[in-house]
């Protein structure tokens, strides 16, 4: 199917980008040509300006000299020409080449202004020629490869280069400033480095995607130790739909077209519709996986996926402003609710926002923005911070609560600050309940090393009444140094990117000391004598009674550790998530798949567990770590919670 066209982009970051390599390109093609045997002249207006005194007019000289020389007829029998026809049909040849370099500029030449290419127009062209041609040269560089084809639009044609550029960004808009560091020109040396890592990082996802497709193929989990699956997540293939836009971006192009011709034929939403799921993680999954893909291939029955299920959500809300924590797609199998988890009612203004966006329906983002007024309304003993359960009545109090921003509020923090960025800063409100909820984290959730060390910090409990703070830090808690880093950007907080900083190291801490180098699923750290201070005491760390040492699989180090490396460009942020990686490939890759541990001190302590969200997010974050910054970019795209990439229009 041809994918949709992207909406007119009054900005076109992506373009600019585009436009900037081409034209990098064809420099570095005009170059070659001359330099070469091959004489076409380029006549693009891009190209530059070829004087007839040039190496390159020359041949064309000789050409006419020759022509004015002998005038004969040049070809015998009926399709004799003359030799001032030839020399009109070349041009005419050459005139058609020409165009054709223009309208495919990086086909033609490998690759989109590589990193090599901007080395390359550094330094004197036609002496690195000359030097590139012979080997025994003194300064003959050794043979460096030519850019991987995954990130190289080689060849790519129809809905293959819509998905390329689309990931890119083309079509994206916004009007707020942008945040990525503005990376310089790769040298080569690191490129080379950042390929092999990105092409471990895929093909690991690869060895995944195949044990999927062998042991589980449509359902929802694949058992990675057994074999066999498992169906946790409504039964719908939650990896399937959680993967797809993983697929894309890694430009699994074959593999992709086979996941949404199972999409299109066999994937039902209706088999059980009295089934009670869980309206959560269906929304960042299943919901959020099918708007995120179809922003990324503009393939329609996506959206028609996305406005169906977008319709069974709305059951949860049963006339309440905060919807259920279960849901069944039929309607009359629902019942009013009256105890609401806050990260499910506050992680789904994203996905209902984009819904409204893309069907023109406002209900979602009614719905949605709903949510966070009437939470926003209310006074706490600790301002800007909830509590894990809320009633649906309005004016509301939180008092006597702990506070924590791990599991059950975690992505509603998360939420605040992304809906603000979605909606291109038009609701200030949101930002106010973001800063809000960041000063008050700052004031009474930060704890820091009884060392001194300004290296790292945990985000402990804070007790609501008294301000009593624990040493605890789950590893959901980790995703909030993404959202201060990304936050300090925009609302100019430069010591919440300190901050962001301090937890991403804090978080990496348990990695770097278990063992196998992955974080355990929660720490309990050591109280110091000190207020707001905790021993980090590397025995205590991982005593078993004192913490939960299971590793899920779970992305949220690695996805802090990618949003300061965008932000900041330091490599450092790659180097950790790199031996990340390598532990997961040493202790959790299974023959099948990925498998979750039971024990980070323990490599073999499989759990048999592959949860969705390792394609969609660990892998994913990953990638993108290693991928050129535009792929992905924050100034174009913001990530649901469960890394699902959202345009922003
Ligand atoms: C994911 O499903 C989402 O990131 C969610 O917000 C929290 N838990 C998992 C990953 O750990």
């Amino acid at each position: 199917m041809e994918p949709r066209t992207p909406s007119q982009s009054p900005r076109q970051s992506s373009y600019v980008v585009d436009i900037e390599k081409a034209d990098d390109a064809f420099g570095e093609a005009n170059r070659q040509t001359s330099s070469s045997a091959h004489t076409t002249p380029f006549t693009s207006p891009r190209a530059p300006f070829v004087s007839p005194g040039s190496a390159a007019a020359g041949p064309l000289i000789g050409l006419k000299n020759l022509i004015e020389r002998n005038p004969a007829t040049v070809v015998s029998g009926r399709y004799s020409i003359n030799l001032r026809q030839l020399f009109v049909l070349l041009l005419i040849l050459m005139g058609l080449t020409t165009m054709w370099f223009i309208v495919n500029p990086a086909e033609s030449f490998g690759g989109e202004g590589e990193p090599e290419s901007l080395v390359q127009s550094a330094v004197g062209v036609s002496d690195q020629s000359r030097v590139a041609r012979d080997p025994h040269h003194p300064h003959a560089k050794p043979h460096v490869p030519s850019p991987i084809v995954l990130e190289a639009s080689h060849g790519l044609t129809g809905s293959a280069k819509y998905r390329f550029e689309r990931i890119r960004g083309k079509g994206a808009r916004t009007s707020l400033k942008k945040i990525q560091f503005q990376f310089p020109a790769e040298t080569e040396k690191a490129r080379l480095e950042r390929e092999a890592r990105l092409k471990a990082v895929r093909d690991g996802f690869e060895h995944a995607w195949k044990g999927y497709k062998t042991h589980a193929w449509g359902h929802d989990e694949v058992l990675p130790v057994s074999g066999g699956f498992k169906d946790n997540f409504n039964g719908w293939g939650a990896t399937m739909i959680d993967s797809l836009d993983t697929l894309v971006i890694m430009g699994f192009n074959d593999e992709f077209d086979e996941a949404l011709e199972w999409v299109k034929t066999k994937f039902s939403m209706t088999r059980n519709p009295t089934d009670q799921v869980q309206f959560f993680e269906t929304i960042i999954r299943y919901l959020g996986g099918f708007l995120s893909t179809y922003d990324l291939t503009g393939e329609k029955v996506l959206l028609d996926k996305a406005e169906e299920l977008g319709g069974y959500m709305l059951n949860a809300f049963q006339g309440k402003n905060f919807p259920n924590g279960r849901v069944a797609v039929q309607a009359t199998a629902n019942m009013p609710g009256y105890n609401f988890v806050v990260a499910e009612i506050g992680t789904i203004q994203l996905e209902f926002s984009r819904l409204s966006q893309l069907s023109g329906k406002p209900i979602y983002d009614e719905k949605a923005r709903k949510i966070f007024e009437v939470l926003g309304s209310a006074t706490s003993e600790l301002p800007g911070l909830v509590p894990a359960y809320v009633q649906d009545a309005e004016g509301r109090h939180y008092s006597n609560f702990k506070a924590a921003v791990g599991g059950m509020v975690d992505s509603y923090y998360e939420y605040l600050l992304k809906e603000w960025i979605l909606l291109d800063g038009k609701v200030p409100k949101f930002r106010e309940m973001f800063e809000h909820a960041a000063d008050s984290i700052k004031k009474y959730m930060v704890m820091r090393p009884e060392n001194g060390s300004q290296e790292y910090a945990i985000l402990g409990q804070v007790y609501s009444v008294n301000k009593k703070i624990e040493p605890d830090m789950e590893h959901l808690a980790c995703f909030m140094s993404g959202s201060f880093a990304m936050g300090a950007k925009y609302f100019d907080r430069p010591d919440d990117l300190v901050l962001a900083r301090q937890i991403a190291q804090g978080c990496y801490l348990g990695y770097r000391h278990s063992g196998t180098g992955l974080g355990p699923e929660a720490t309990q750290f050591t109280s110091s004598t000190y207020p707001g201070k905790f021993i980090p005491d590397a025995d205590k760390f991982f005593n078993p009674l004192l913490s939960r040492k299971d590793y899920i699989l779970r992305p949220e180090t690695i996805e802090s550790l990618w949003i300061l490396y965008r932000l900041t460009g330091e490599k450092k942020y790659q180097d950790q998530a790199w031996e990340i990686f390598q532990s997961l490939e040493k202790s959790c890759r299974t023959p099948i798949a990925y498998s979750g541990l039971r024990d980070v001190t323990s490599p073999g302590s499989h759990d048999n567990r592959m949860e969705s969200f390792f394609m969609a997010e660990t892998m994913k974050y990953l990638y993108l770590m290693f991928s050129t910054p535009d792929v992905i970019s924050l100034d174009d795209f913001v990530l649901n919670t469960e890394a699902h990439p959202i345009i922003r229009i």
